[in-house]
Protein backbone atom coordinates (compact mmCIF):
# COMPACT_ATOMS: atom_id res chain seq x y z
CA UNK A 1 0.00 0.00 0.00
CA UNK A 2 1.40 3.27 -0.79
CA UNK A 3 2.45 5.93 2.22
CA UNK A 4 -0.09 8.00 1.42
CA UNK A 5 -3.21 5.77 2.09
CA UNK A 6 -2.17 4.42 5.52
CA UNK A 7 -5.00 4.31 7.49
CA UNK A 8 -7.35 4.14 4.95
CA UNK A 9 -9.29 1.16 3.92
CA UNK A 10 -9.21 -0.37 0.61
CA UNK A 11 -11.95 -0.66 -1.53
CA UNK A 12 -11.65 -1.75 -5.12
CA UNK A 13 -8.55 -2.39 -7.67
CA UNK A 14 -8.66 -1.10 -11.57
CA UNK A 15 -5.89 -2.69 -13.93
CA UNK A 16 -3.22 -0.32 -12.71
CA UNK A 17 -5.08 1.58 -10.02
CA UNK A 18 -6.67 1.66 -6.40
CA UNK A 19 -9.00 3.08 -4.77
CA UNK A 20 -9.32 3.46 -0.56
CA UNK A 21 -12.19 5.10 1.54
CA UNK A 22 -10.76 8.05 3.57
CA UNK A 23 -13.66 8.79 5.07
CA UNK A 24 -17.69 8.08 4.74
CA UNK A 25 -17.76 11.25 2.48
CA UNK A 26 -14.48 11.09 0.91
CA UNK A 27 -11.82 7.88 -1.55
CA UNK A 28 -8.30 8.17 -2.05
CA UNK A 29 -8.11 7.38 -5.82
CA UNK A 30 -4.14 6.02 -6.16
CA UNK A 31 -2.86 5.45 -9.88
CA UNK A 32 0.01 3.19 -9.87
CA UNK A 33 2.57 2.83 -12.64
CA UNK A 34 1.53 -0.24 -13.80
CA UNK A 35 1.09 -0.13 -18.01
CA UNK A 36 -1.34 -2.51 -19.75
CA UNK A 37 -1.33 -2.98 -23.51
CA UNK A 38 -3.48 -5.36 -25.53
CA UNK A 39 -5.50 -5.33 -22.19
CA UNK A 40 -2.92 -7.24 -20.43
CA UNK A 41 -1.03 -5.89 -17.30
CA UNK A 42 2.48 -5.70 -18.08
CA UNK A 43 5.32 -7.49 -15.44
CA UNK A 44 7.26 -4.00 -15.86
CA UNK A 45 6.06 -0.81 -14.34
CA UNK A 46 6.73 2.77 -16.01
CA UNK A 47 8.60 5.06 -13.24
CA UNK A 48 6.26 8.08 -12.64
CA UNK A 49 3.14 7.28 -15.32
CA UNK A 50 0.72 7.50 -12.34
CA UNK A 51 2.48 11.08 -11.35
CA UNK A 52 1.55 11.79 -14.85
CA UNK A 53 -1.97 10.37 -15.27
CA UNK A 54 -2.66 11.87 -11.79
CA UNK A 55 -1.09 15.80 -12.82
CA UNK A 56 -3.08 15.47 -16.10
CA UNK A 57 -6.53 14.72 -14.61
CA UNK A 58 -5.80 17.58 -12.07
CA UNK A 59 -4.95 19.94 -14.63
CA UNK A 60 -8.15 19.46 -16.61
CA UNK A 61 -10.33 19.43 -13.22
CA UNK A 62 -8.95 23.01 -12.18
CA UNK A 63 -9.78 24.11 -16.00
CA UNK A 64 -13.71 22.08 -16.75
CA UNK A 65 -14.94 23.01 -13.43
CA UNK A 66 -17.03 25.80 -14.79
CA UNK A 67 -18.15 23.13 -17.73
CA UNK A 68 -19.33 20.67 -15.01
CA UNK A 69 -17.72 20.18 -11.43
CA UNK A 70 -15.63 17.58 -10.39
CA UNK A 71 -14.68 15.24 -7.75
CA UNK A 72 -11.66 16.79 -6.97
CA UNK A 73 -10.52 17.51 -3.67
CA UNK A 74 -6.47 17.96 -3.28
CA UNK A 75 -3.61 16.10 -5.56
CA UNK A 76 -1.26 14.66 -2.41
CA UNK A 77 2.54 15.43 -2.39
CA UNK A 78 3.21 12.20 -3.67
CA UNK A 79 2.14 13.13 -7.15
CA UNK A 80 -0.23 9.86 -7.91
CA UNK A 81 -2.91 9.92 -5.17
CA UNK A 82 -5.80 12.07 -6.00
CA UNK A 83 -8.30 12.39 -2.37
CA UNK A 84 -11.97 12.84 -4.13
CA UNK A 85 -15.87 13.29 -2.85
CA UNK A 86 -17.45 10.37 -3.19
CA UNK A 87 -20.23 10.17 -5.46
CA UNK A 88 -22.66 7.16 -6.39
CA UNK A 89 -21.38 6.73 -9.52
CA UNK A 90 -23.68 6.14 -12.65
CA UNK A 91 -23.97 2.68 -14.75
CA UNK A 92 -23.61 4.28 -17.73
CA UNK A 93 -19.67 5.14 -18.91
CA UNK A 94 -19.92 8.42 -21.00
CA UNK A 95 -17.59 7.80 -24.25
CA UNK A 96 -17.01 10.46 -26.88
CA UNK A 97 -15.86 9.92 -30.33
CA UNK A 98 -13.78 12.54 -32.49
CA UNK A 99 -12.30 10.22 -34.54
CA UNK A 100 -13.43 7.10 -35.61
CA UNK A 101 -11.22 4.02 -34.01
CA UNK A 102 -11.26 0.65 -31.62
CA UNK A 103 -15.03 0.06 -31.40
CA UNK A 104 -16.86 2.27 -32.82
CA UNK A 105 -14.61 1.64 -36.37
CA UNK A 106 -15.78 -1.77 -35.92
CA UNK A 107 -18.79 -1.00 -35.44
CA UNK A 108 -19.62 1.13 -38.23
CA UNK A 109 -17.50 -1.53 -40.60
CA UNK A 110 -19.86 -3.69 -39.84
CA UNK A 111 -23.62 -1.45 -39.88
CA UNK A 112 -22.52 2.21 -40.88
CA UNK A 113 -23.49 3.42 -37.52
CA UNK A 114 -22.42 3.53 -34.03
CA UNK A 115 -24.80 3.69 -30.95
CA UNK A 116 -27.61 4.66 -33.41
CA UNK A 117 -25.32 7.74 -34.64
CA UNK A 118 -26.08 7.05 -38.49
CA UNK A 119 -22.83 8.38 -40.41
CA UNK A 120 -21.99 9.20 -43.73
CA UNK A 121 -21.02 6.05 -46.06
CA UNK A 122 -17.39 6.15 -46.92
CA UNK A 123 -15.91 7.40 -44.06
CA UNK A 124 -12.06 5.83 -43.09
CA UNK A 125 -10.38 3.94 -40.00
CA UNK A 126 -8.91 7.43 -37.83
CA UNK A 127 -11.23 9.69 -39.82
CA UNK A 128 -12.40 12.53 -37.89
CA UNK A 129 -16.43 12.68 -37.36
CA UNK A 130 -18.05 15.48 -38.78
CA UNK A 131 -19.04 16.50 -35.11
CA UNK A 132 -18.18 14.48 -31.73
CA UNK A 133 -20.56 11.60 -30.63
CA UNK A 134 -21.70 9.97 -27.85
CA UNK A 135 -21.22 6.40 -27.67
CA UNK A 136 -22.58 5.12 -23.74
CA UNK A 137 -21.08 2.50 -22.71
CA UNK A 138 -21.57 -0.25 -19.99
CA UNK A 139 -19.19 -2.06 -18.03
CA UNK A 140 -19.79 -5.86 -19.15
CA UNK A 141 -19.10 -9.16 -16.51
CA UNK A 142 -16.01 -9.50 -18.88
CA UNK A 143 -14.57 -6.40 -17.53
CA UNK A 144 -14.96 -4.87 -20.78
CA UNK A 145 -16.96 -1.95 -21.54
CA UNK A 146 -19.55 -2.80 -24.07
CA UNK A 147 -21.32 -0.22 -26.23
CA UNK A 148 -24.97 -0.03 -25.18
CA UNK A 149 -27.91 2.11 -27.72
CA UNK A 150 -29.41 5.12 -25.82
CA UNK A 151 -32.21 3.27 -25.25
CA UNK A 152 -30.33 1.10 -22.77
CA UNK A 153 -28.94 4.24 -21.88
CA UNK A 154 -32.20 5.91 -21.09
CA UNK A 155 -33.25 2.70 -19.32
CA UNK A 156 -30.06 2.57 -16.97
CA UNK A 157 -30.32 6.79 -16.22
CA UNK A 158 -33.92 7.94 -17.25
CA UNK A 159 -34.12 9.82 -20.30
CA UNK A 160 -33.34 13.32 -18.52
CA UNK A 161 -30.04 12.34 -17.23
CA UNK A 162 -28.97 10.60 -20.56
CA UNK A 163 -29.52 13.60 -22.17
CA UNK A 164 -27.97 15.58 -19.76
CA UNK A 165 -24.51 13.64 -19.24
CA UNK A 166 -24.39 13.35 -23.05
CA UNK A 167 -24.34 17.43 -23.35
CA UNK A 168 -21.67 17.51 -20.33
CA UNK A 169 -19.53 14.64 -22.21
CA UNK A 170 -19.82 16.63 -25.62
CA UNK A 171 -18.56 20.21 -23.81
CA UNK A 172 -15.37 18.25 -21.90
CA UNK A 173 -14.22 16.53 -25.01
CA UNK A 174 -14.61 19.65 -27.39
CA UNK A 175 -12.52 21.72 -24.58
CA UNK A 176 -9.81 19.06 -23.95
CA UNK A 177 -9.44 18.20 -27.94
CA UNK A 178 -9.07 21.63 -28.73
CA UNK A 179 -6.93 22.22 -25.82
CA UNK A 180 -4.34 19.13 -26.84
CA UNK A 181 -5.00 19.87 -31.09
CA UNK A 182 -3.72 23.31 -30.52
CA UNK A 183 0.00 21.36 -28.27
CA UNK A 184 -0.06 18.80 -31.59
CA UNK A 185 -1.87 16.04 -29.42
CA UNK A 186 -5.53 14.81 -31.41
CA UNK A 187 -7.80 13.76 -28.94
CA UNK A 188 -9.52 10.89 -30.73
CA UNK A 189 -11.99 9.67 -28.32
CA UNK A 190 -12.48 9.65 -24.16
CA UNK A 191 -14.54 8.02 -21.80
CA UNK A 192 -15.72 10.18 -18.72
CA UNK A 193 -17.35 8.55 -15.88
CA UNK A 194 -19.97 10.98 -13.61
CA UNK A 195 -21.52 10.33 -10.58
CA UNK A 196 -23.77 12.24 -8.08
CA UNK A 197 -22.50 13.97 -4.94
CA UNK A 198 -25.14 14.06 -1.90
CA UNK A 199 -26.84 17.16 -3.01
CA UNK A 200 -28.14 14.62 -6.49
CA UNK A 201 -25.90 17.29 -9.22
CA UNK A 202 -23.68 15.20 -11.43
CA UNK A 203 -20.25 15.40 -10.70
CA UNK A 204 -17.42 14.19 -12.79
CA UNK A 205 -15.21 11.77 -11.32
CA UNK A 206 -11.96 8.97 -11.89
CA UNK A 207 -10.02 10.15 -13.92
CA UNK A 208 -10.05 12.69 -17.18
CA UNK A 209 -9.01 13.38 -20.69
CA UNK A 210 -5.63 10.91 -19.57
CA UNK A 211 -3.65 8.56 -22.27
CA UNK A 212 -5.45 6.00 -20.18
CA UNK A 213 -9.04 6.94 -20.46
CA UNK A 214 -8.31 8.11 -23.98
CA UNK A 215 -6.58 7.60 -27.56
CA UNK A 216 -4.23 10.58 -27.67
CA UNK A 217 -2.20 10.14 -31.21
CA UNK A 218 0.33 12.67 -32.28
CA UNK A 219 -1.22 15.00 -35.11
CA UNK A 220 2.37 14.62 -36.51
CA UNK A 221 2.26 11.57 -39.11
CA UNK A 222 -1.77 11.91 -38.57
CA UNK A 223 -3.08 9.95 -41.98
CA UNK A 224 -6.75 8.34 -41.90
CA UNK A 225 -7.51 5.09 -43.83
CA UNK A 226 -5.63 2.96 -41.24
CA UNK A 227 -4.38 2.89 -37.40
CA UNK A 228 -2.60 5.83 -35.47
CA UNK A 229 0.57 5.35 -33.39
CA UNK A 230 -1.04 5.87 -30.20
CA UNK A 231 1.03 8.95 -28.51
CA UNK A 232 1.89 7.11 -25.33
CA UNK A 233 2.06 3.56 -25.67
CA UNK A 234 3.39 2.74 -29.52
CA UNK A 235 6.89 1.76 -28.68
CA UNK A 236 5.33 -1.01 -25.92
CA UNK A 237 3.08 -2.04 -28.75
CA UNK A 238 5.58 -2.10 -31.26
CA UNK A 239 8.04 -4.37 -29.10
CA UNK A 240 5.68 -6.72 -27.89
CA UNK A 241 4.37 -7.01 -31.95
CA UNK A 242 7.82 -8.00 -32.81
CA UNK A 243 8.24 -10.25 -29.98
CA UNK A 244 5.44 -12.27 -31.77
CA UNK A 245 3.82 -12.09 -28.22
CA UNK A 246 0.37 -13.67 -28.29
CA UNK A 247 -1.54 -10.68 -26.28
CA UNK A 248 -2.95 -13.05 -23.67
CA UNK A 249 -1.43 -12.97 -19.69
CA UNK A 250 1.66 -12.92 -18.98
CA UNK A 251 3.01 -10.31 -21.53
CA UNK A 252 6.14 -9.80 -21.76
CA UNK A 253 9.13 -7.76 -19.65
CA UNK A 254 10.04 -4.45 -21.25
CA UNK A 255 14.00 -3.64 -21.76
CA UNK A 256 15.03 -0.31 -20.18
CA UNK A 257 15.50 1.51 -23.93
CA UNK A 258 11.44 0.66 -24.21
CA UNK A 259 10.86 1.67 -20.40
CA UNK A 260 12.65 5.14 -21.37
CA UNK A 261 11.29 5.71 -24.29
CA UNK A 262 7.54 5.31 -22.85
CA UNK A 263 8.15 7.04 -19.81
CA UNK A 264 9.91 10.07 -21.94
CA UNK A 265 6.40 10.14 -24.06
CA UNK A 266 4.09 9.99 -20.83
CA UNK A 267 6.23 13.24 -19.88
CA UNK A 268 6.30 14.94 -23.34
CA UNK A 269 2.01 14.41 -23.34
CA UNK A 270 1.84 15.84 -19.87
CA UNK A 271 4.63 19.16 -20.67
CA UNK A 272 3.09 19.32 -24.17
CA UNK A 273 -0.82 19.92 -22.80
CA UNK A 274 0.04 21.20 -19.40
CA UNK A 275 3.09 23.98 -20.28
CA UNK A 276 4.13 22.84 -17.12
CA UNK A 277 7.87 21.39 -16.45
CA UNK A 278 7.15 17.83 -14.80
CA UNK A 279 9.75 18.53 -12.11
CA UNK A 280 7.87 21.67 -11.36
CA UNK A 281 4.79 18.98 -10.90
CA UNK A 282 7.11 16.11 -8.91
CA UNK A 283 8.17 19.43 -6.57
CA UNK A 284 4.53 20.47 -5.83
CA UNK A 285 1.60 18.80 -7.15
CA UNK A 286 -0.97 21.52 -7.00
CA UNK A 287 0.84 23.42 -9.82
CA UNK A 288 -1.44 21.76 -12.29
CA UNK A 289 -4.02 23.32 -10.38
CA UNK A 290 -3.57 27.12 -10.33
C1 LIG B 1 -15.30 5.03 -8.10
N1 LIG B 1 -14.25 3.68 -9.48
C2 LIG B 1 -13.40 3.13 -10.52
C3 LIG B 1 -11.06 3.68 -9.94
C4 LIG B 1 -10.57 1.24 -8.88
C5 LIG B 1 -11.82 1.53 -9.39
N2 LIG B 1 -15.45 9.76 -6.62
C6 LIG B 1 -15.89 8.47 -6.61
N3 LIG B 1 -16.93 8.16 -5.82
C7 LIG B 1 -17.38 6.90 -5.79
N4 LIG B 1 -16.85 5.93 -6.51
C8 LIG B 1 -15.81 6.16 -7.33
C9 LIG B 1 -15.29 7.46 -7.41
C10 LIG B 1 -14.19 7.80 -8.25
N5 LIG B 1 -13.30 8.04 -8.93
C11 LIG B 1 -14.39 4.95 -9.10
N6 LIG B 1 -15.04 2.91 -8.77
C12 LIG B 1 -15.70 3.71 -7.90
C13 LIG B 1 -12.07 2.78 -9.94
C14 LIG B 1 -9.82 3.36 -9.42
C15 LIG B 1 -9.57 2.13 -8.90
F1 LIG B 1 -10.34 0.07 -8.34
Amino acid sequence: MPDSADAATHIASGKVRELYELDSERLLLVASDRISVFDVVLPTEIPDKGRVLTGLSGFWFARTRELCPNHLLALRPDGRSTECRRLEMLPVECVVRGYLAGSGWKDYQRTGATSGHALPAGLLESQQLPEPIFTPATKATSGHDENITREQAATLVGPDVLAEIERLSIALYRFGAEHAAARGIILADTKFELGRDPDGQLVLGDEALTPDSSRFWPADGYEPGRPQASFDKQYVRDYAEALGWDKTHPGPELPGEVVAGTRARYVEAFERITGIAFDAYLADPNVVRR
